[in-house]
């Protein structure tokens, strides 16, 4: 039974066969193959063949696999740079909204403070109503703020002015004397209630709590002015406010 025969051995017997005749050279150079090898042969390549295409298969697949979890990636990235993007769009039209009206003109002692016009007399403690007819008498009245925002501003411009940081509270315009609980801006409107607004007592219990007794707001400096429910007839600076 004949072999199947590698290249250097059909090169070797060639060299060795120089003399003989072209039919005896082709006879032993190119031996007829033996049909079992050549079965063995064909079903080896196809076998291998099978097998890389399984691998490459498997291949594709993982590609595949890698290109979706890449485009969820890049789909996650794509919607949070689009909220960032939103964000600070919205950011820089606050900001500019901020920008022009903190541009406005205040007359004096008015100061330029966010989306009003502010003045803290600190020069005059009096009562929540005489201090409102303070603010009306130079065309304002006591501050009052929608937001967080506000109030941090309107604190910003407090702590300035008082930078001896004088002991005094300072009066808004915000009263429950209507009806005890429901406390109103002197424009009508719902006061924000809870945190970051309203303050607590040193016995930790949150302003307002003073029931009757105490229906004017203020911003109290005890308690780094916080918001709390004063009694009216008490000694405060008016802040006054041009919207
Ligand atoms: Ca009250």
């Amino acid at each position: 039974m004949l072999p199947c025969l590698p290249l250097l051995l059909l090169v070797t017997l060639a060299a060795s066969n120089v003399m003989k005749s072209p039919e005896d050279l082709e006879s032993e150079m190119f031996p007829p193959v033996n049909p079992n090898c050549t079965q063995r042969l064909t079903d080896y390549i196809l076998l291998r063949q099978e097998i890389q295409l399984s691998k490459m298969a498997a291949a594709e697949e993982a590609r595949t696999q890698l290109m979706r979890e890449n485009l969820q990636v890049l789909t996650q990235v794509r919607d949070t740079l689009s909220q960032v993007s939103e964000t600070l769009t919205q950011r820089s039209q606050v900001n500019g909204k901020s920008l022009v009206e903190t541009r406005r003109t205040c007359d004096p002692p008015f100061s330029p403070v966010g989306d009003s016009c502010l003045l803290l007399n600190l020069a005059l403690k009096s009562d929540w109503a005489s201090a409102r007819q303070f603010c009306v008498g130079k065309g304002a009245d006591l501050a009052r703020f929608s937001d967080a925002a506000g109030y941090a501003a309107i604190l910003d411009y407090i702590n300035k002015i008082n930078s001896e940081n004088d002991s005094i509270d300072v009066w808004l315009g915000g009263t429950d004397e209507a009806l005890e609980g429901t406390w109103l801006w002197v424009t009508g409107e719902l006061m924000p209630r809870g945190p970051p607004f309203w303050g607590s007592t040193d016995s930790y219990k949150a302003a307002p709590d003073g029931g009757t007794s105490q229906n004017c707001a203020g911003l109290y400096k005890r308690d780094n002015y916080y918001m709390h429910d004063l009694r009216c007839n008490g000694a405060a600076a008016p802040l006054c406010q041009k919207l």
